[in-house]
């Protein structure tokens, strides 16, 4: 395999670790996942300064409060684990509705606002549930709803209990007896006070308090059905992922035979070129040793031997040498095949790099495919727990 081709898949396992990544993210993430909860309403029923108690900025400067329309985005803020979102008031133009429609798609539950001097829901918060109710499915959206009324101080207790039965008729009229709807009745003002200048009684009637258990009721109420979204989330990236995990899988298993196969083919010639080399190595020593007769060729002549004997020796003797040199060519020219071929020098290397390199794939590939099936083994724990 060339450097370009492992490259390749090295940077394909890199993009598979991270998506693998992100989901074991998402996974470790489902038991403390922040909780948001969204304030709607028409501007100017409290929405803001009823996130501001619950956060116990009892200074309002948290989310901005004002008679007059304020928040033209989403406001953010978050507090023990509670992400609480403030929208801009329904009314104000398409624009809000956009926003706040925006918000519910990121919404664990809703405090649906409305400032109780005004009366029961008027026509146009009725059509804004309406239309939250119905995008979200009614059972889902009451489930996840509290409807906060606010500004008990200026009722009577009289007052507060007709309009909170009032606007629970409403609801039913409109959205069916089907639903538990869940109404409160606050003061965020007093609250705020009672806490500034330490008043129990304000404390106690502002009610604040029976909201935050009626909050921490709803979301517990509300947990299975959210580890059901968010599993639902993690089948959705697990999907994908296992099946770029098997088609990884294969495509490197399909490489990883075809460089086996390809070894077992070159370690042969391999083997053969340096047989060959090394019977030749032989051969050319062994007639290297016939030398010893050039040196007793030197002893002829210096015993004086008979003329004919001593050219018959010569003669020999420059057979042995042309045979030397013609052994030695043999063997040059099959060093120089061999490294040409495998990058291997026979007469120095002890290692062949072509072979070298091929194994180094082969363990590349068996590492990479390793790591593909404890992937997937995880992924398919992930994917029978959720
Ligand atoms: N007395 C009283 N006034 C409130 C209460 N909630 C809000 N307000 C006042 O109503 C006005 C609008 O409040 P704000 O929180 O900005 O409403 P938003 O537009 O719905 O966010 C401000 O003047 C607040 O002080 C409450 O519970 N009691
Ligand atoms: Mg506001």
């Amino acid at each position: 395999m060339s450097d370009n081709v492992l490259a390749h898949f090295q940077h394909k396992f890199e993009h598979i670790s991270s998506l693998f990544d992100e989901l074991k993210e998402l996974a470790d993430s489902l038991p403390s996942d922040r909780f948001s909860i969204v304030a709607l309403g028409i501007y100017n029923q409290g929405k803001s300064t009823l996130l501001n108690q619950l956060i116990s900025d009892f200074h309002n400067s948290t989310f901005k409060v004002s008679d007059i329309r304020q928040t033209r985005e989403d406001q953010v803020f978050c507090h023990n684990n509670y992400l609480f979102v403030d929208t801009p008031g329904l009314n104000a133009d398409a624009y809000d509705d956009a926003v706040a429609v925006h918000a519910q798609q990121r919404a664990n539950m809703y405090l649906f606002v409305h400032k109780i001097t005004t009366g029961e829901l008027n026509s146009q918060e009725i059509g804004f549930l309406e239309q939250f109710a119905n995008k979200q499915g009614l059972a889902s959206f009451f489930d996840s709803t509290i409807f906060v009324l606010t500004n008990i101080a200026n009722c009577s207790d009289e007052q507060t209990n007709s309009v909170v039965i009032k606007v629970k008729e409403q609801l039913r009229s409109h959205f069916g007896a089907a639903y538990n709807y869940k109404i409160i009745a606050v003061d965020s003002l007093r609250y705020a006070q009672g806490n500034l200048e330490h008043k129990e009684l304000f404390i106690k009637k502002s009610f604040i308090a029976e909201l935050k258990t009626l909050i921490e009721q709803t979301k517990k109420q509300l947990q299975p059905q959210l580890q059901s979204i968010k599993a639902e989330k993690i089948a959705q990236k697990l999907q994908p992922l296992k099946e770029e995990l098997y088609s990884f899988r294969d495509q490197i298993s399909q490489e990883k035979a075809k460089q086996e196969h390809l070894l077992e083919t070159v370690t042969k010639k391999f083997q053969a070129k340096l047989e060959q080399y090394q019977e030749q190595e032989e051969l050319t020593y062994n007639v290297d040793s016939l030398l010893d007769d050039i040196a007793f060729l030197t002893d002829l002549q210096n015993n004086d031997y008979d003329e004919i004997e001593y050219e018959h020796q010569r003669s020999h003797c420059y057979d042995i040498c042309d045979r030397i040199d013609r052994n030695e060519q043999v063997l040059e020219q099959l060093r120089q095949s061999m490294m040409a071929e495998f990058d291997f020098d026979p007469s120095v290397d002890f290692e062949c790099p072509k072979i070298e390199i091929l194994n180094e794939t082969i363990d590349s590939c068996e590492h990479m495919l390793s790591n593909c099936e404890q992937l997937l083994s995880i992924v398919s724990h992930l994917e029978a727990t959720t």
